[in-house]
């Protein structure tokens, strides 16, 4: 072995433990591939509590480098507080940061003094090449993709390397992590995992970020090489259901049916899969029912037509609703994304998603689930230019990233300040209600947890109808159902608070 790689996932997003549910897809191809060329790889998942308690066994492992895969947001904030630790623990270990934050702005990365090295986009060939050259201290200044300090510590960022076209030839190697860690029964009694088949989205959603690293161009793993890990995970551990989380599994729709096809005959059936509505017909959902996908994920977004204007969804609400009529008509579960808090939204533009979101609710099919999300700005996205014009504050330090989450756990969202404390209220009042039908999850106690749930999902939406701003107890008997759920189905409680709803109902008092 030429050396010791440690990679961790930081796993600090708003949603807790639920995070840490999706096997940790991105180190696993970082790790697999240096594994190839010689390094001995551990990848850690870790929560903000576990930090402690792996430090000394990084310690004990002397690696060559520690790389961290950063998330904006809250993760950035706790990826660097990690760091910090790394750093007065092992203080001859480089600290890499890789993953979404680092390669969105990786001169912003690299000028922090916690941060040796930025591997910015893919990371399976600058890894290895970079860890090549530490090892025999070579120059850096060649290696795409990297981001370092020169002697003089000056920061340097190098150009980015292209992406990848063959994706076949990254073999995993899913035991760099404890895979059972990842089996969580659905509520269908299956067991599904997160995979990943195609990277690419030509689409241009103006707060989305994702194209900015998968790029525009769809590139895809081959149905065999899905199919072949799929069956292996099948096999060797028992999943034997699919979480597609590509961009857009159905770009390429042939090759998407013949996996769906494949997976299907094999015993591995689709638990859910990320879909733009433009990409479903009669034809496609027929083949969905009939190879009895489970579910899909899309973006509504907003029930404005402005507003999906800007967000440049190419979409209306008219085409929404039809959609979402077509998959009532066939039956296929749905997991629906809107977003509030748009920039130059108003109050009423809000309210018309929220309405939207409980049409929505109405006409799915049973045991969908629809989300309202706060607008989150993501680094270099076309909305963040509206935003910032608008009066937000772009982040100075990775602390102040903590403060800026699309769910939780809710501070002030000063950050944007075109959301009022009001609205602010209202917008988490509602995430919190809309979010109860993870209760569906509880499979061993399907039937009453949706009793109880749909009860209380009827009470929330009158008072949403009635623009009720306050919800005291309702959302005090959410926190005990969702506690009870975190319990249930992660052995701990979730622990979140609703700090801001407590604080602007408080506010409204006054
Ligand atoms: C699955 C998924 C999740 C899962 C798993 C997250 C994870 N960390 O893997 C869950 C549900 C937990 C999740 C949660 C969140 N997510 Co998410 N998620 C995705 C999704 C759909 C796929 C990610 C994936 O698996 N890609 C496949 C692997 C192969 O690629 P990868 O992870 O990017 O890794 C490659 C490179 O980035 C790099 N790399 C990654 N890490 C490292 C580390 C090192 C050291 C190196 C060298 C290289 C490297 O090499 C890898 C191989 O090429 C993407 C959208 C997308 N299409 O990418 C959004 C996305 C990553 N999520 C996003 C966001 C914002 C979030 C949340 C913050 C939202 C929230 N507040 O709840 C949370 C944060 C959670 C957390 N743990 O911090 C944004 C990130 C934007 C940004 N600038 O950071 C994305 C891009 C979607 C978007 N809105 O545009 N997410
Ligand atoms: S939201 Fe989906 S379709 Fe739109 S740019 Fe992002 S990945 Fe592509």
């Amino acid at each position: 072995m030429k050396a010791n790689i440690d990679l961790i996932m930081v796993c600090a997003g708003s949603q807790g433990p639920s995070d840490k549910a999706h096997i940790p897809l991105g180190l696993i191809y970082v790790g697999s591939a240096l594994e190839r060329n010689g390094y001995n790889v551990k990848i850690w998942h870790l929560l903000p509590e576990e930090f402690e308690d792996a430090l000394p066994e990084i310690r004990g492992r002397q690696p060559l480098w520690v790389g961290l895969s950063v998330l904006s947001g809250m993760t950035t904030f706790y990826a660097a507080q990690l760091s910090r630790r790394i750093r007065e623990e092992i203080p001859k270990t480089s600290i890499v940061w890789g993953g979404h934050h680092a390669s969105a702005v990786p001169d912003e990365c690299i000028r922090k003094d916690y941060i040796d090295y930025v591997i910015h986009g893919e990371g399976e060939e600058t890894a290895v090449e970079f860890s090549d050259a530490l090892l025999s201290s070579s120059d850096l200044s060649g290696i795409l993709g990297l981001g370092f300090k020169d002697k003089n510590r000056c920061s340097i960022v190098n150009s980015k390397r292209p992406l990848a076209e063959d994706l076949d030839r990254y073999e995993l190697n899913w035991e760099l992590v404890n895979v059972r860690n990842y089996m969580n029964r659905n509520s269908q009694g299956k067991i599904p995992m997160t995979f990943y088949s195609s990277r690419g989205c030509p689409y241009k959603c103006a707060f989305c970020a994702t194209p900015l690293y998968t790029g525009k161009s769809f590139r895809a793993h081959s149905p065999e090489f899905v199919t072949k890990n799929l069956f292996y995970m099948k096999e060797t551990y028992g999943f034997d259901s699919v979480f597609f989380a590509d961009d857009n599994f159905m770009l390429d729709a042939n090759r998407g049916l013949e996996i769906i096809r494949r997976l299907t005959e094999g015993g591995v059936s689709v638990d859910t899969l990320d879909v733009r509505l433009n990409q479903l017909n009669e034809e496609i959902l027929a083949k969905f029912r009939d190879y009895g996908v489970c579910g899909v994920f899309f973006g509504y977004e907003s029930g404005n037509d402005r507003i999906l204007t800007l967000m440049n969804k190419g979409i209306d609400v008219d085409y929404i609703k039809k959609k979402v009529i077509l998959l009532k008509e066939y039956n296929i579960v749905c997991w629906a994304s809107g977003i509030v808090g748009i920039p130059t939204e108003t109050r009423e533009e809000m309210y018309e998603t929220i309405d939207f979101s409980m049409w929505l609710r109405d006409t799915l099919p049973e045991g969908s689930t629809v989300s309202v999300y706060r607008y989150m700005p993501l680094p270099k996205t076309k909305l963040l230019e509206l935003a910032i014009q608008k009066g937000f504050q772009y982040p100075t330090c990775s602390e102040d990233w903590r403060k800026i989450d699309p769910i939780g756990p809710y501070y002030k969202m000063e950050w944007i300040p075109w959301i009022t404390e009001q609205d602010e209220a209202f917008i988490v009042a509602v995430q919190e209600t809309s979010r109860t039908k993870m209760l569906n999850y509880i499979y061993k106690h399907n039937f009453i947890a949706n009793s109880i749930n749909n009860i209380f999902v009827r009470h929330i939406r009158s008072r949403v109808r009635k623009r009720k701003l306050r919800f005291d107890w309702e959302l005090r008997l959410f926190e005990v159902m969702r506690d009870i759920y975190g319990k249930l189905r992660f052995g701990k409680i979730a622990g979140f608070k609703s700090q801001a709803v407590k604080r602007g109902n408080k506010e409204l008092e006054q």
